[in-house]
């Protein structure tokens, strides 16, 4: 007994407790013995200590896609001994961790084994087995469909060897045939990224004096007056020409646009029937189009599923404005949380169109389902009980834009895209575009990582600058990070040097730190905290891979001063 509450204490004090949040044990035994394959999907992940199980032993079977071999499991033995290393993970990577074993595809299932460590204490944990029982053999006979690729043998080795695994053991599983397979560049590279992430330089963690200056100048920006008269304002934002940035943005413009976005008086409402999702357009005051995206969610509700699922997330559209102006990406159009009534501001100037798609509920309240592709009677959007329906107000862009599919575009469906198959896919990609186009890419494929937009199967081009439209689809799981949305970056190991510049100055806490500040002047809490820490991390993760890169090209190929 006194063994285990110390070994509670012990699990406890590694964990950082402050955090409160439950743990779970794991015992891995395969890939997850090596941490920074851990960390993809576990990213909470603390090593505890080795473990073994008696009576089971390590074999291999069923074919793995992604490692080019079969796969790890523990099966029966009496006479065997699975080694393996418990690890203290906090339950909300749970799910990501059944995830990745395919416990819902059923290639493994869960259940508790009872571990002992090498002091001999028990130690009960989560481990996860494949549902077939592969017959013992003598190792030379093993069939090639039971045999690990030799990628996958080498990390389970190098993680046993990190993990303080007795060297018998090690030796046990070196001597495994292999099928003579690597696994898929993907999972290479991101292995890959996740060692540089462990052995990340300390700049990359610490505040850069160098923000203050970019700062100042956001919040100058952002921190404007709000009596402006908002059909200058439009007229202002309607008629900026630049080749730097969508919208003006001096002499607090950014902040007087938002303000009028937020306040100016509705002239007319209808549906805004274009795209998937239902949202509205408004015509304000000053003959202004503003689209409205109501909200579907709660701040913490936590959209399970895959990347796409679930409807748009308001606050991620408006979230995403002030990510880009933090991160210098000026083409983006502006936007904003606004509250509007239903009865006093949407009923009285609502065309017969949009009241032809609302409905009473079981409450009376009257109710919008809209016109859209996925729009259902019964997916409606109601007011609170002001009488409000809160949502994400942006400016309507009214110019001709340019549309092309996403050469990452995901397949929404259990087909591969050739960019999740193919090892040169940006070599073949590289002769189809510009520099410019594919530095572009790049650069949206970093902001898209940072809220987790896996969404993005077609982008819209206005002066030769990719335009980032439709950002709802971020912001779904804090407990997430997609590391594919990256794929742009580190398959063809390309960044704007101007980009780099500015990604490096923006750490420590000082991205969000800055987002939190610049939509507080319009009174807006964008997201719960383990979002923004979420954003953290994946901006240490995108450090990380850009170190990958020069690791493995060099930074004169890496850095690249395309426009
Ligand atoms: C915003 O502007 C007001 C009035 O000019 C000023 O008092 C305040 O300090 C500014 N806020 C920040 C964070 O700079
Ligand atoms: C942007 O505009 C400025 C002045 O209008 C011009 O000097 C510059 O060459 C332009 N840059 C690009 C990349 O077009
Ligand atoms: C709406 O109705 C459809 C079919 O009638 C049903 O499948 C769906 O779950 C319903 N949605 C809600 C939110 O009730
Ligand atoms: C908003 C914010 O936290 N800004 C900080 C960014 O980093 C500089 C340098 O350490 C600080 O002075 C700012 O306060």
């Amino acid at each position: 007994m006194r063994c285990v509450v110390l070994l509670m204490i012990f699990i406890c004090m590694l964990c950082d407790c402050d955090k409160h949040e439950a743990r779970f044990l794991y015992f891995a035994y395969g890939s997850n013995l090596l941490k920074s394959r851990l960390l993809i999907n576990c990213p909470s992940a603390v090593f505890i200590t080795a473990a073994k199980v008696p009576g089971y032993r390590l074999d291999f079977d069923k074919y793995s896609d992604n490692w080019c071999g079969a796969v790890a499991t523990i099966v029966a033995d009496a006479d065997g001994e699975a080694w393996g290393a418990i690890w203290a993970i906090k339950d909300s990577e749970l799910a990501a961790l059944d995830r990745q074993e395919g416990v819902n595809s059923k290639k493994y299932c869960a259940k508790n084994v009872k571990a002992i460590t090498p002091l001999g204490h028990d130690i009960t944990a989560r481990v996860y087995h494949i549902n077939s029982e592969p017959p013992k053999m003598q190792p030379e006979i093993i069939p090639l469909q039971r045999r690990p690729g030799n990628t996958y043998l080498q990390v389970i080795a190098l993680g046993a060897y990190e993990c303080g695994i007795p060297s018998h053991y090690i030796e046990y599983v070196q001597r495994f045939p292999v099928n003579g397979r690597r696994a898929k560049e993907k999972i290479i590279s991101q292995l890959d990224i996740y060692e540089y992430l462990n052995y990340l330089p300390s700049q990359y963690k610490t505040k850069n004096s160098k923000f203050l200056s970019i700062q100042k100048k956001l919040i100058n920006s952002f921190n404007s007056t709000r009596n402006a008269n908002p059909a200058t304002i439009w007229v202002e934002a309607e008629n900026w020409i630049s080749n730097t940035s969508l919208y003006p943005q001096e002499n607090g413009m950014g902040g007087k646009i938002l303000h009028a976005l937020q306040a100016s008086q509705i002239a007319l409402v209808d549906n805004a029937p274009k795209g998937t999702q239902l949202k509205l357009l408004l015509l304000m005051e000053g003959n202004q189009k503003v689209y409205f995206k109501p909200r579907r969610y709660n701040l913490d509700h936590v959209i399970n599923g895959n990347i796409y699922a679930g409807f748009d997330r308001h606050n991620s559209e408006v979230f995403a404005y002030y990510l880009a102006m933090v991160l210098n990406f000026k083409w983006i159009p502006p936007s904003v949380i606004r509250r509007v009534h239903l009865h006093k501001d949407i009923i009285p100037v609502a065309t017969s169109g949009l009241r032809k798609t609302m409905v009473k509920n079981d409450k009376g309240s009257t109710c919008i389902y809209g016109k859209c592709f996925y729009c259902k009677v019964n997916d409606t959007v109601c007011p609170n009980d002001r009488g409000e329906v809160e949502g994400a107000a942006i400016l309507y862009l009214d110019k001709q834009l340019k549309v092309f599919k996403s050469p990452w575009r995901r397949s929404y469906n259990a087909k591969r895209m050739e960019w999740e198959t193919d090892n040169d896919y940006c070599m073949k990609i590289k002769g189809t575009l510009s520099l410019r186009r594919l530095l572009n890419l790049i650069d949206v494929a970093i902001f898209d990582f940072l809220i987790q937009n896996g969404d993005r199967h077609r982008y819209e081009v206005y002066k030769e600058s990719i335009i980032l439209l439709d950002n709802g689809k971020g912001l779904g799981n804090p407990h997430i990070d997609e590391l594919d949305i990256l794929a742009p970056l580190y398959q063809c190991c390309m960044l704007a040097i101007s980009t780099w510049q500015h990604l490096e100055i923006i750490s420590g806490g000082n991205l969000s730190e800055t987002i939190k500040l610049l939509s507080a002047f319009q009174g807006n809490k964008l997201a719960t905290e383990e979002h923004f820490r979420a954003i953290e991390r994946r901006l240490l993760k995108i450090y990380a891979t850009v170190q990958y890169c020069i690791g493995r090209h060099g930074s004169s190929k890496v850095f690249r001063s395309g426009f």
